[in-house]
């Protein structure tokens, strides 16, 4: 997190890591769509025409003043494939929280594999420690055949610690529920294990309550 205490503002940064094509780049497009327009800032994206992410995406959230603070969550994605490792690494720098979209066909599995490994290695490179980072998964691309089937999915999430989504962020199934999933896990943890509460005087239940009326609030 970024504390600007001259500007009472809070900045938390959020990752969208994952092999490539898993469906990072079009988590951010839904998620920018299902906000509220007046929390969202313009969506920043460089790809190739075949939808490859070149460097990364930004999407910057305004979460507003929360107990005398202003509170920014800004969410980027890396770029999948192999060849931009070095960039990954670099957006990773500072980075609160990470949701991994991993992609759902069978065909998949092993580059979602690499896909984590690399993410591990890459935590500890910015010094972080893997195990601990907060981390949420999402099964994306539910919608295509030959996928991983519900009870699979739901068994690996029982055996593992992190909490698991499932979507199909192309019709921005699952997106929401997987942002608040890492919203939440990432601000308890800072919250644990930075002093949140200590630094700028507002809880990780403040935290939840601001993002869910200011991001996701109906109109009346
Ligand atoms: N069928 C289906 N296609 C999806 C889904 N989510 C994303 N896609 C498609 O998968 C392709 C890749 O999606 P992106 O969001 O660009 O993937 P990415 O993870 O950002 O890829 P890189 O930037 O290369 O790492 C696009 O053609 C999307 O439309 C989904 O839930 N279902
Ligand atoms: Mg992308």
């Amino acid at each position: 997190m970024q504390l600007d205490f001259k500007a009472r503002e809070l900045t938390i940064k959020l990752v969208y890591y994952g092999p490539a094509l898993s469906g990072k780049t079009t988590n951010l497009h839904a998620v920018h769509r299902l906000v509220n327009s007046d929390a969202a800032g313009r969506l920043m994206t460089l790809e190739t025409r075949d939808d490859r992410t070149l460097f990364f995406d930004l999407l910057p959230l305004s979460i507003g003043a929360t107990k005398g603070i202003n509170v920014r969550l800004k969410l980027f994605t890396v770029p999948g494939q192999v060849i931009h490792a070095s960039t990954r690494r670099l957006v990773l720098q500072g980075c609160d929280g990470i949701a991994f979209i991993a992609d759902s066909r069978r065909s998949e599995t092993k580059a979602n594999q690499l896909a984590f490994l690399d993410m591990q290695d890459n935590l500890t490179e910015n010094g972080f420690e893997a195990d601990t980072h907060p981390l949420v998964i999402q099964f994306n691309k539910r919608d295509l055949p030959a996928i991983r089937t519900d009870e699979e999915i739901d068994r690996l999430a029982a055996h593992g610690k992190e909490p698991v989504f499932k979507a199909v962020a192309i019709r921005g199934v699952g997106v929401k529920e997987t942002l608040l999933g890492l919203i939440d896990l990432t601000v308890q943890h800072l919250e644990e294990r930075h002093g949140l509460k200590e630094k700028v005087g507002v809880t990780s239940a403040d935290f939840i309550t601001a993002v869910n009326n200011r991001l996701f609030r109906e109109a009346p």
